[in-house]
This record gives structure tokens, sequence and C-alpha cells, in this order.
């Protein structure tokens, strides 16, 4: 067994508080693509197009047809030997633990997962709230699907991308990521509205968009739990670039007081998979795999 993960479970079964943070990477073997990266959904899409206030402001349209299509995939997929791993973590009495998640896609919390140790930080794609400033409307664990006639489009287009996957790789597993495609133009009157507001304000998807600030109540319990009582002696940083504050600070928070990290991820930068990096592992290959095998 390689050298770095002997290591690696004989510190996580000493270790009494560890923190988990998770990215897209975790979901990939349960078919659902990443960001970033030649696969990524920002391959074709800028994210300024899709994921800010002002993108839902100038074309909600577009930017529905995207949550949708993300619904959508994320209701077919199913939690991932990964998620179950970290699910058993969550489980466990005599240590002290949390999951951090950028991922929206539910995966997390359909694999058995605690619920007071699980922060979505990014919120949810079945989480839907009212865009009035006026309004505080807000529906949790909406799985309908699609929310509107106009939407369901996007949904054939999901299922005419995986059946022209399965015929290009002869494989009905879902190996290559799918790309959203916008299918038409749609108007406001189209899109899910505000059950309660009279003026007919649109929903929009309960997810954290770049330059929002995240819920403030998660961040404050995560902040307790890393500054209050025993330092944490481990994080787990899970496939994600880490290149979206806040979460790629609690790395180096955690670093500094002391705890050390392991890294799962398909992409991991030399010197840390030769054990050059100080009180970091690196388990280069897909999350879903090695999880497992690292923590059992
Ligand atoms: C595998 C694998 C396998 C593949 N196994 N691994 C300048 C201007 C404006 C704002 C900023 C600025 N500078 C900083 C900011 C703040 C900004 C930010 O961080 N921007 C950076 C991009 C620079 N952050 C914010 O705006 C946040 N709010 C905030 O900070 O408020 C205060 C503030 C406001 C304004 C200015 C300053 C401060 C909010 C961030 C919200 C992010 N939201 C998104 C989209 C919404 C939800 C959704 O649609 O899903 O969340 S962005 C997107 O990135 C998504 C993800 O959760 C997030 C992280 O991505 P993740 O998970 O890391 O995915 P990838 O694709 O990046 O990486 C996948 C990894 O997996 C790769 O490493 C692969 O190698 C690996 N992998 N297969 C293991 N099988």
């Amino acid at each position: 067994m390689n050298k770095q993960l002997v290591e690696f479970q004989d510190y996580v079964v000493k270790a009494k508080k560890i923190v988990a943070l998770v990215g897209a990477g975790l979901s990939v073997s349960s078919g659902l693509p990443t960001f970033r990266g030649s696969q990524g959904l920002w391959k074709n899409f800028n994210m300024i197009d899709l994921a800010t206030p002002d993108a839902f402001y100038i074309d909600p349209g577009l930017v529905w047809q995207f949550y949708s299509w993300r619904r959508y995939g994320a209701l077919k997929a199913k939690p991932n030997k990964g998620h179950y791993a970290l699910s058993k973590l969550s489980q466990y009495q005599d240590i002290e633990y949390i999951t951090i998640t950028q991922n929206v896609d539910g995966l997390s919390s359909r694999s058995n997962h605690k619920k007071d140790n699980l922060y979505e930080i990014h919120g949810s794609l079945f989480e839907l709230k009212c865009t009035s400033f006026m309004c505080n409307y807000v529906e949790r664990d909406n799985f309908h699907n699609p929310l509107t006639e106009a939407l369901r489009d996007t949904e054939y287009e999901f299922d005419k991308q995986n059946r022209k996957r399965s015929l290009d790789t002869g494989d009905e597993d879902v190996t290559v990521s799918p790309q959203f495609t916008p299918v038409k133009q749609l108007a406001e009157s189209d899109l899910p509205q505000c059950p309660v507001c009279k003026d007919g304000s649109l929903l929009r998807p309960g997810v954290v968009w770049f330059g929002e600030s995240l819920p403030l109540q998660l961040l404050t319990r995560i902040d307790n739990f890393i500054e209050s009582g025993n330092s944490v002696d481990l994080i787990l940083v899970i496939g994600t670039s880490g290149t979206v504050y806040p979460a790629n600070s609690y790395v180096d928070r955690i670093k500094l007081k002391g705890g050390k990290v392991a890294i799962f991820n398909t992409d991991i930068e030399p010197e840390i998979l030769q054990g050059k990096v100080e009180n970091t592992w690196g388990f280069k290959g897909d999350a879903a795999e090695l999880l497992p095998l690292a923590l059992k």
C-alpha cells in the first residue's frame, strides 16, 4: 500500500475533529459535471452569464433553463460511494465532524448524511425563493421538475445528450460530462412565479451566485466549529478546485492552527503527491473510489 495512504489512515483513526470540504468533483462519478476544466460547465458559458444576480436580471429565461437542466440531472443522479463514505463519517459518535459542501445537487443529503453536520454553503437546486425584496417566500425541498411546462424541453435536451453520450462511448454509464445548451428564448410568464406576491414576481433558484453573501447562519456555525473547543485535526479537501471564496479559506485557516490536509482530486500538484508539502497528503483519482478506501 502507498506510504501516504498508510500514514493518512494511521492519522485519521486518531483524529478527534474533522472537516470535509466538498466540491463538484465528488459528484462526477454520479454523472454530474464540474464547473471548470475541459469538461466543465463553464467551458461553453461564462459564469457571469449564468451564476450572478445580473445574469438573472438580464435573462431569467436563460438562467432558469440552466438550473432546470441541472435539477433534472441531479434528480436522475444517485449518491456514489464517496458520498456514502462521508455519510458514514457523519454518523460516528466519538468524533466532532462537519461536511461543508459547495455542491447544490443534494446528493450528500440523499446519502443518509446526518442533517445537523451537513452545511450546503452554496444553497440547493431544490430551494426556490422570491426575487422581490418585499417578500420572504422560500420553498425548500421542491423536487418537482419541470417547474413550468416551458422548462420541460431542458429535460429532453439532457436526455438527448445522455443518449448521444452512451452511443459515443458504447456504455450506459455516464463517463463524459454533459454540456448545457439553452433550448429557446423564454418569457417571464414561462418561468416559476411567486405564489404569494400579488405583482407576479419571479421565483429564483436558492443557490448562492457570485457577489452574493453566503447564508450567515451557516457561516457562523462553521466558524464556531473551527474556532471553539479543540482545534481541527484534519480537513479533507474533496473534488474542489479551491478557487471560490470563502470556501477555499477554510483550508488555510485549519492548516494555520496545526490541522493536516488530505486532498482527493483527479488533478494534484506533483509536490503534494511526492509528499513534499508539509502536513498535506494528496490522493490522485476519482474521489468516489478513493474515499471509501482511505476512510475504511
Ligand atoms: C475530481 C473528479 C473526480 C474532477 N474526483 N476530483 C472579484 C470580483 C467579484 C467577486 C470576487 C472577486 N474576488 C473574489 C470574489 C468573491 C467570489 C469568488 O470567490 N470569486 C472567485 C471566482 C475569484 N465569491 C463570491 O462572490 C461568494 N460570495 C462572497 O464572497 O460574498 C462576499 C463578497 C462579494 C463580492 C466581492 C467580494 C466578497 C459567492 C460564491 C458563490 C459561488 N457559486 C457557484 C455557482 C452557484 C451554485 C451553482 O450553480 O452550482 O458555486 S460558482 C461554482 O464554483 C459553484 C461551485 O460550488 C463553486 C466551486 O467549484 P468547485 O466545486 O470547486 O468545482 P470546480 O469545477 O472548480 O472544480 C472541480 C474539481 O474537481 C477540480 O479540481 C477537478 O480536478 C476535480 N475533479 N473530477 C475528484 N472524479
